[in-house]
């Protein structure tokens, strides 16, 4: 059974399809491409367009496909059984035929999208994540691009359409919706017989998701180079792609599979089944984690993260400026798993009281204080919130280490009119509360701080900018401007003008860089192919050994409001090309060095 709709109609559509877009070249919808592109049009750190998902700090993945009606299990041939969730085809060997059998009487009849967004309230959830599109290639949706989908080929009612519904249910409650794409497909013959063609059709596909549902994010997976089918995916394809999509939408949020998960791969990082130590440099981040240990529905599995656990994680997430995206699977009629929903509503039930979700949303890493090991610490403006799992005894402190001057002008647990002391202690604070911790998962203590004074934000306009067309930064610039900051994704295509070549050039920006605190700056550089910077006459960064899309940092300390002489050179000698420069420091959360705190000589 072919799934492709009548070679006419798919020739029609495909030809149809090249008119909108032939990937590999831009198209009307696409961004610009070529020398002059810049595909950085903001800041993902601070932009308008990410703050909504920055800000939203915890998220609801539902991985729920034609793999479901499995429900985890398929009993082979011989009687022997073999068990696993999305990707049961493949590692049980299910002939493509049978599979294709099971999908036909796949019937989710009971998938409510109301009761699943009110599952995601409950928890707290800000958006959600559905996967329209997973490897074995089953969309979820009406797509025409071919009929193995849920209304072509399924026992469903064919005049319901769950993304429609779950859209429609989730603009109620004002949570955004995600859309889970799979760029590896198991099931179209030409993902490996003809790239091309099988791109064309999932650039399709993707204008059709994004037009008829208006997805806030769209999360790509499969991209990883492996094979059964070869995946050829390559970082041109992801540029190529990432740049149609951003012409599609341009407030899209998109995750770092759109390419090959490098720092300068879409919007964010996506660590999974585990959380990064610290803050991520380069790049936002969010992990996504199953509630027990399968992403798909999997009826005998039966290892549930505990609540706590569920919590101490979100607050870990949190406390180190990354979002959690946690799963569910709902089961072969499209129900939501009792014991998820129980344990979704066990941390909302947390969040919600007493302001506790405080220490979650639009809270990040805290800067001025190392993390203990009694709990989690975030901060949010000038209050932190220290979330302690392990409450200590009667009389006994809790030591927070700081790691700059400051004051605390409050401290108070949250659902508890208890004491709480705080004293100066070694190289911090010792914060002792006078009663019992509140619930079992984390008892918070909001304490509101004084950091020493900020200087004035800085009336800086960027850095004076020399334009090379040659690698070795010789002769004469070609061109000379005022660059309003270093955030620069010139891909393989793009370069700083378009008489630039996208290949074999370079810059030197030189100026001033006034911070607003007396501390220590961490100074990140994503760059591509070398990179060197000076501060105050001082090489704090230098990679100069020509890479790959890389991160480096060096660190300096400075006085607030003082200005001090900068000077970054970037080289591209053929390929990508990458240059960004961004700051940290404990009072200033990760950033493109923003422009009025640039000054040209
Ligand atoms: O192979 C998939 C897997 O099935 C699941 O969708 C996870 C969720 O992020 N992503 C891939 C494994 O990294």
């Amino acid at each position: 059974m072919t799934h492709l709709r009548s070679l006419a109609l798919s020739g029609v559509l495909l030809a149809a399809t090249c008119l909108a877009v032939t990937p590999g070249t831009a198209s009307a919808a696409a961004a610009a491409s070529g020398p002059g592109t810049n595909y950085a049009f903001d800041d993902p750190f601070t932009s308008a367009r990410t703050a909504w998902w920055r800000d939203a700090r915890f998220g609801m993945f539902i991985h729920f496909g034609d793999y479901s009606n499995w429900e985890g299990e398929y009993t082979r041939p011989d009687g022997t059984v073999c068990r696993d969730a999305e990707w049961i085809k493949r590692n049980c060997n299910i002939p493509m035929a049978e599979y294709e059998q099971k999908a036909a009487t796949f019937n989710p009849k009971d998938f409510d999208a109301k009761a699943v967004v009110a599952a995601a309230k409950s928890a707290g959830m800000r958006y959600i994540v559905i996967t329209s599109k997973h490897h074995d290639g089953y969309a979820m949706w009406p797509t025409k691009q071919n009929t193995w989908n849920l209304r072509d080929h399924s026992s469903f009612d064919k005049n319901r359409d769950i993304l429609a519904e779950l859209k429609k249910a989730a603009d109620a409650a004002g949570i955004k919706l995600g859309l889970y794409y799979s760029i590896w497909d198991w099931h179209d013959p030409d993902f490996a017989s003809d790239f091309p063609k099988y791109k064309q059709r999932m650039y399709a596909q993707l204008k059709e998701l994004v037009d008829n549902y208006h997805p806030a994010l769209l999360w790509f997976d499969g991209d990883w180079n492996t094979d059964n089918p070869t995946n050829n995916w390559s970082p041109r394809d992801g540029e190529d792609l990432e740049s149609y999509l951003r012409g599609l939408d341009r407030n899209l949020v998109i995750n770092n599979r759109v390419g090959k998960r490098r720092v300068t791969d879409g919007d964010y990082g996506t660590p999974e089944q585990e959380i990064p130590a610290a803050p991520v440099d380069g790049q936002l981040w969010e992990s996504c984690m199953t509630i027990n240990d399968h992403w798909g529905y999997a009826r005998y599995d039966d290892n549930w993260k505990s609540g706590p656990t569920l919590v101490h994680n979100l607050l870990t997430t949190s406390s180190r400026s990354g979002n959690y995206l946690l799963n569910i699977g709902p089961d072969s009629l499209g129900r939501v798993p009792a014991e998820a929903a129980q344990r979704l509503k066990a941390i909302g039930d947390w969040s919600g009281t007493a302001g506790q979700g405080a220490a979650i949303y639009r809270a990040g890493y805290p800067g001025v204080v190392t993390e203990p090991g009694w709990g989690t610490v975030s901060r949010s403006g000038n209050d932190l919130y220290a979330s302690v799992s392990q409450w200590p005894g009667a009389g006994k402190p809790l030591h927070l280490t700081a790691t700059v001057p400051f004051t605390v002008t409050g401290a108070a647990v949250l659902g508890s009119g208890q004491q709480v002391t705080v004293t100066k202690a070694g190289d911090g604070y010792d914060i002792t509360p006078s009663g019992n911790a509140t619930n079992p998962s984390a008892t918070v203590i909001k304490l509101s701080i004084a950091p020493q004074s900020p200087a004035a934000p800085g009336s800086g306009t960027g850095l004076k900018a020399e334009i090379f067309d040659n690698d070795q930064l010789s002769g004469t610039p070609k061109i000379t401007r005022t660059d309003p900051s270093i955030n620069y994704t010139w891909r393989f295509l793009g370069s700083p003008a378009p008489s630039i070549p996208s290949d074999h050039f370079g810059t030197r920006w030189t100026g001033w860089i006034q911070p607003r605190h007396s501390e220590t700056y961490q100074v990140t550089t994503v760059s591509d192919d070398t990179v060197q910077v000076w501060i105050d006459g001082k090489l704090i960064v230098s990679d100069t050994t020509p890479h790959g899309p890389q991160v480096d940092k060096g660190s300096i300390t400075l006085q607030a409001g003082r200005k001090y002489s900068i000077r970054v050179e970037h080289t591209e000698q053929t390929g990508e090309a990458y240059m960004k420069l961004l700051w940290s420091s404990p009072n200033t959360p990760q950033q493109i060095v923003p422009t009025q705190q640039l000054y040209t000589p």
